[in-house]
């Protein structure tokens, strides 16, 4: 059985003192839940969040991390860094991060290969736009993805994929619960090819895109979907419902 996994994504929201806010507020609310939470809060919030959250039910992950350790990256934090501080996920390949800053599929496998080696568990985004939906090419985008950033890794168990359809992020469009099984299935399914289907059933997948209390339960009880990545409802009391779906 996998277990269920559902990330706040808090993407650049809150100062130090409102993501202190934020989490006193949200602990005691998602205490007791049976899924694994996580919080990703900005890198700025990342040491204070560990703090206050090491003796709860909650990791904290991070929003995207290098691949390299140090050097001449200007603006970047590397997996070492995530790790020194008690960082335990890292978002990888959000669509903002892909569409905004350009990040590749070569990068994103290079960060998921870094991050599993460090112990971190990588949250491994795909999607496809609504132009590629509408033009029937929603799985081969899905599908490419999944090849060109989950490659040549070691234990595929570890790695969660967040199934992230663009054009129900932040939109208030949510993929139906068959749309986002559907598309789940095909991450599963070419997990299975690249790794075989005991590793493939082990992989836990997320849905993300607008998720709230309202449609959690139901995209939760898809045979698919084994979590979510959640953006804006997170920031929120009522992510204590979505947790505890
Ligand atoms: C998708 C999601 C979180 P939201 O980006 O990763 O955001 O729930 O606001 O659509």
């Amino acid at each position: 059985m996998r277990k269920p996994i559902i990330a706040g994504n808090w993407k650049m929201n809150n100062d130090i003192s409102e993501t202190e806010t934020l989490i006193n507020m949200l602990l005691p609310l998602v205490a007791g839940a049976a899924a694994e939470v996580v919080f990703c809060p900005t890198y700025l919030g990342l040491q204070k969040a560990v703090e206050m959250t090491k003796d709860s039910n909650v990791g904290i992950g991070a929003q995207n991390m290098h691949f390299e350790k140090n050097g001449a990256f200007t603006g970047e934090i590397s997996g070492e860094m995530l790790t020194a501080i008690g960082v335990k996920y890292a978002i990888i390949g959000h669509s903002e991060r892909r569409q905004t800053f350009n990040e590749t599929d070569e990068a994103v496998n290079k960060k998921a290969i870094k991050a599993l080696s460090l112990g971190i568990i990588p949250i491994v985004c795909c999607g496809e736009t609504l132009a590629e939906r509408e033009s029937g090419k929603a799985k081969a985008k899905v599908v490419g993805q999944i090849e060109a950033g989950l490659k040549n890794i070691d234990d595929i168990s570890k790695v969660v994929v967040a199934y992230e359809p663009i054009w129900a992020i932040g939109t208030g469009k949510t993929a139906s619960k068959e749309e986002a099984n559907e598309a789940c299935g095909w991450v599963r399914e070419t997990i299975a090819k690249m790794y075989g289907q005991d590793a493939a059933d082990k992989v836990r997948i997320q849905y993300g895109g607008s998720v709230n209390p309202g449609n959690v339960k139901e995209l939760m009880a898809m045979d698919n979907i084994d979590g979510a990545l959640v953006g804006g409802a997170s920031l929120k009391p009522t992510f204590s419902e979505i947790v505890k779906f």
